[in-house]
C-alpha cells in the first residue's frame, strides 16, 4: 500500500516508511551504541540535527536525550525510498530508524547505523532560531518565547540536568538525616511572612491568596512528624523586574523540632557540599567546561549582622544599624562565595522569629549569601503561643485570622527551627548562571504569564 504525504509529495511505501509510531519502540539510546554491536538490528529515535547529502552516501546526525548518533543510508544497500526521505527531511524533524549498526571509526560513538525501515513523525517546516550548539542568543524574550525549543540547548540542557540531580543529593541527604517529604496547601486563606506581596484568587465564594511560603504549616508539622521538609513552588507578586526574582520560584523548605538556627545553618552546610560535589561530577562526567562551579571551604564564614553594618559604614555605605542589606550596599564589602549573615535585627523579621535570648534587640536568624545573592534564609522559631501572640499584635495582625495557626500552641509545639532555600538562586550560584530565567523552565515574572 503506497501513502501520499501532501506537503513534500513524498511516495511512501508502508512497509519501509511510516508516519505512525504503531508497536515500534525505541531499543537502543545513542549512549549505549559501541562497536561491539556490529551487526545488531536496534530501533533509535530522535530529532535530526543535521543532514549531509553526497549523492551515494547520506549521513544523517540524530540526536536524543543521551547524546548524537550517525544514521548512514548508502545506495545500493540502503532502500531508495528511504535514502530519498532522509534527504528531505529538515533538521529537528522526528524519526525513528530500524537498522543495523556497523562500525565507523569517525562517527559518533565509533559505530553507524544503515537503515532498513523509517518512520517520520513530525517533519520540521520552519528553521528553529537556536539550534542544540546555540550558545547565546541576545534576546532572552526570544527564546522564552519558544521556550520548549530553547530548552534543547546543550547549554540549558546540563543547568536542568544539574538541577535534576542536585535535587536528587537534596532530597538524599534529607532522607538520611530522617525528614519527612510533606506537601502543604498553595492555595491559603491569610500572609505568613509580611513583606513581598500575595497573589489573590477567588476560592469558591471568597478571597484567598497563593502561599508565599509553606511557614506556618511546616511548623505545625514539627509536632506530629518533628523533621519535614517540602520542595514546592512560592508565590511572591514581586514587582522589581530583576535577575534573580520570580513570581513563582522553588523554596526547599525545612523544619526540625528540638533545634535552633546553629543546627539548621549545620544542614545548609552539608546540603551546598553535597551539591558542589553533585555539580562537579556531572561536569568532568560530560566533559562541560561552561559553568562556573564554586568552591567552598571546611566551614562556611559566619558573620553577625551588626558586624557586617560596621564594615559597610567603614567602607562609606549608608547603612544604619536596622536597615536591610542590599545588594548595591553589600558591594561595598566586596564579600565573595558563601558565607552567613547571621543575629539580624528582630524588629523586621517576621512574627514567628525568635529574640536571642542575650539581646531582644536581634533575633536566632541567618541568611545564606553567595556574593551578594541571597540563596536562603531561616531562624529558631517561638514555640510558645504568648509569645507569638504578642508579636504578631505588635506588628499588627489580627489574631483571629489566624487562630487556626495559634490554636495549635495549645498542644506542646516542640522547640525548632528551619529554613527556605530558593533551588533557582541555588542552581545560579552552583553554575553560574547569571539569569534566574535560566534556571527555571518556565518562568514567572512581572512581564510574563506565558507560555
Ligand atoms: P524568604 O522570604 O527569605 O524566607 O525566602 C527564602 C528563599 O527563597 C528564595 N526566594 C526567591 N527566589 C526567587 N524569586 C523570589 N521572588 C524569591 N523569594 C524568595 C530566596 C530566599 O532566600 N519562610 C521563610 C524561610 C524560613 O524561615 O524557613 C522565607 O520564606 O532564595
Amino acid at each position: 500500500m503506497v501513502t501520499q504525504i501532501n506537503t513534500r509529495q513524498v511516495t511512501f511505501d508502508e512497509n519501509m516508511i511510516g508516519t505512525e509510531l504503531g508497536d515500534w519502540r525505541r531499543t537502543t539510546y545513542s549512549d549505549q551504541l559501541d562497536p561491539s554491536m556490529d551487526g545488531k538490528q536496534v530501533t533509535v529515535m530522535g530529532w535530526i540535527s543535521s543532514v549531509r547529502d553526497h549523492g551515494n552516501l547520506v549521513f544523517i546526525l540524530l540526536n536524543d536525550k543521551q547524546g548524537q548518533m550517525q544514521i548512514t543510508a548508502k545506495a545500493g544497500v540502503c532502500p531508495d525510498d528511504i535514502k530519498e526521505t532522509l534527504v528531505k527531511l529538515k533538521e529537528q524533524s522526528t524519526i525513528a530508524v530500524k537498522g543495523t549498526v556497523k562500525p565507523s571509526p569517525k562517527a559518533p560513538k565509533g559505530v553507524e547505523i544503515a537503515p532498513t525501515e523509517l518512520r517520520v513523525f513530525s517533519q520540521v517546516e520552519k528553521i528553529a532560531p537556536f539550534t542544540w550548539q546555540t550558545k547565546t542568543v541576545p534576546n532572552i524574550d526570544t527564546r522564552l518565547e519558544l521556550r520548549a525549543v530553547d530548552l534543547r540547548r546543550n547549554i540549558l540542557q546540563h543547568v536542568f540536568k544539574m538541577r535534576s540531580l542536585v535535587l536528587k543529593s537534596i532530597r538524599d541527604y534529607l532522607y538520611e538525616k530522617q525528614f519527612l517529604e510533606v506537601n502543604t496547601p498553595k492555595m491559603i486563606a491569610t500572609a505568613t511572612e509580611g513583606g513581598a506581596a500575595l497573589f489573590p484568587i477567588f476560592y469558591y465564594n471568597k478571597e484567598a491568596f497563593l502561599a508565599q511560603s509553606p511557614q506556618l504549616y511546616k511548623e505545625q508539622l514539627t509536632l506530629s512528624f518533628e523533621k519535614v521538609f517540602e520542595i514546592a513552588p512560592i508565590f511572591r507578586a514581586e514587582a522589581s523586574r530583576t535577575n534573580r526574582h520570580l513570581s513563582e520560584a522553588i523554596s526547599i523548605d525545612l523544619e526540625e523540632a528540638f533545634s535552633d538556627y546553629n543546627d539548621i545553618m549545620g544542614h545548609i552546610e552539608n546540603i551546598i557540599k553535597r551539591s558542589i560535589t553533585t555539580v562537579k561530577e556531572y561536569c568532568e562526567k560530560t566533559k562541560s567546561t561552561d559553568y562556573k562551579i564554586p568552591e567552598i571551604p571546611d566551614k562556611i564564614p559566619q558573620y553577625t549582622y551588626t558586624e557586617l553594618v560596621e564594615k559597610m559604614q567603614n567602607a562609606g555605605a549608608k547603612t544604619k544599624w536596622g536597615d536591610d542589606l542590599y545588594p548595591s550596599q553589600l558591594k561595598k564589602i566586596n564579600l565573595t562565595g558563601f558565607y552567613f549573615i547571621k543575629d539580624w535585627p528582630l524588629a523586621p523579621k517576621p512574627f514567628y522569629v525568635k529574640a536571642k535570648s542575650d539581646n531582644d534587640k536581634t533575633s536566632e536568624s541567618f541568611d545564606l549569601m553567595f556574593g551578594d545573592l541571597e540563596l536562603s534564609s531561616g531562624s529558631t522559631r517561638i514555640e510558645k503561643r504568648n509569645e507569638l501572640e504578642e508579636r504578631m499584635k505588635n506588628k499588627g495582625f489580627k489574631l483571629d485570622a489566624f487562630d487556626y495557626h495559634l490554636r495549635v500552641f495549645d498542644y506542646g509545639v516542640p522547640p525548632h527551627a528551619g529554613c527556605g532555600i530558593g533551588l533557582e538562586r541555588l542552581m545560579m550560584a552552583l553554575t553560574g548562571t547569571e539569569n534566574i530565567r535560566d534556571a527555571t523552565f518556565y518562568p514567572r515574572d512581572v512581564d510574563r504569564l506565558t507560555p
